[in-house]
């Protein structure tokens, strides 16, 4: 074998969370300093951009693919701190992510089953790995914080819409009439695409002044042990293959201030791929606590390559 000295070397473990792919960088990611990891996270995106592209993006990666770097929490109640990212920037929150990263760290021997917590940019997510790739996360605290936004979207009409925050920003679209099925992910992506173009033309944004990024169409369940479906399109074009914890953390938020969830009472939220969170939520000092158990399944150890010849070799996008 070959190998040249000066090829850059990152070593990932991958899984799927109800399809949705997540890569944890394990060894050779950067510095990203001893901060808070919202100052980390801000040192991935302004200094660090390329190797984001280059563990996520194409020829290594593809579009649906998030990404995760562990660093040592400042929290010492914490077993990891967690950086995650996307196509296209750092993300805020992954909820499919975490139960990636659960099942991760106990491939690795570093959790075992049971409880643990780990330190994100948005704050400190608690999660339970019961073993056998079966994962129970909770959440940041959720809100809704508007409902009933109206919206006149050029090429697709009047599309009326609640903003909620489940660690990242959603704009949850119910009264539209599209299938929500793999066999319309072109219509889906498209019509979600223009409703987020439409929100930035008009600067509405999350309380915090952050674009909306996430759309997420819901609509009823296929399957009647199930309570929900939904569709989400993520920051960089793909649409998550999971139920999106994230998202499926905001719809709650939305059942909970609606009146149609109670505290403890069982939601199943079925992906567009028809994979399953099972969520429900807790009320904490007056706050919306999400808890979401789902299925995550490790795929790949790898060791990726940077060779410095390889004119690709940070990735590229579409
Ligand atoms: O599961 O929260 C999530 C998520 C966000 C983006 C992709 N998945």
């Amino acid at each position: 074998m070959i190998v040249s000295e000066s090829e850059q070397r990152i070593r990932v473990i991958d899984s799927h969370t109800g399809g949705e792919p997540t890569r944890v960088v394990i060894e050779g990611g950067p510095d990203l300093g001893t901060g808070p990891l919202a100052e980390r996270r801000a040192i991935l995106r302004d200094q660090f951009d390329w190797f984001r592209s280059a563990v996520v993006n194409e020829p290594r990666g593809s579009d649906a693919i998030v990404g995760a770097i562990l660093t040592p929490p400042t929290d010492p109640a914490c077993c990891a701190g967690v950086v995650f990212f996307s196509n296209v920037s750092v993300l805020n929150m992954c909820g499919h992510g975490t139960m990636g990263v659960a099942v991760t760290l106990a491939r690795l021997g570093r959790v075992g089953v049971g409880s643990h917590r780990l330190e994100t940019p948005v704050g400190i997510v608690g999660f339970t790995y019961h073993g056998e790739g079966r994962v129970t996360i909770e959440n940041v605290p959720s809100y809704r914080l508007r409902s009933v936004i109206d919206l006149d979207v050029p090429g697709i009409g009047r599309v009326s819409g609640d903003i909620a925050w489940g660690g990242n920003w959603f704009f949850l679209v119910s009264g539209h009439e599209l299938e929500l099925a793999v066999g319309n992910l072109d219509q889906l992506t498209k019509y979600s695409w223009h409703v987020r173009r439409e929100l930035e033309r008009r600067g509405i944004t999350g309380d915090d002044g952050s674009a909306i990024d996430h759309i997420e169409l819901v609509g009823p369940a296929r399957d009647p042990n199930n309570h929900g479906r939904n569709f989400v399109l993520c920051p960089g074009g793909a649409y998550d293959r999971s139920p999106c914890g994230t998202g499926t953390s905001a719809k709650l938020a939305c059942l909970y201030a609606e009146g149609k969830l109670r505290e403890g009472e069982v939601w199943r939220q079925e992906s567009v791929i028809g994979s399953i969170f099972e969520g429900s939520v807790s009320i904490v000092g007056g706050k919306i606590i999400p808890r979401l158990t789902g299925s995550a399944f490790i795929t790949a150890e790898a060791m990726l390559i940077l060779d410095p010849t390889d004119p690709f070799r940070t990735g590229f996008t579409r």
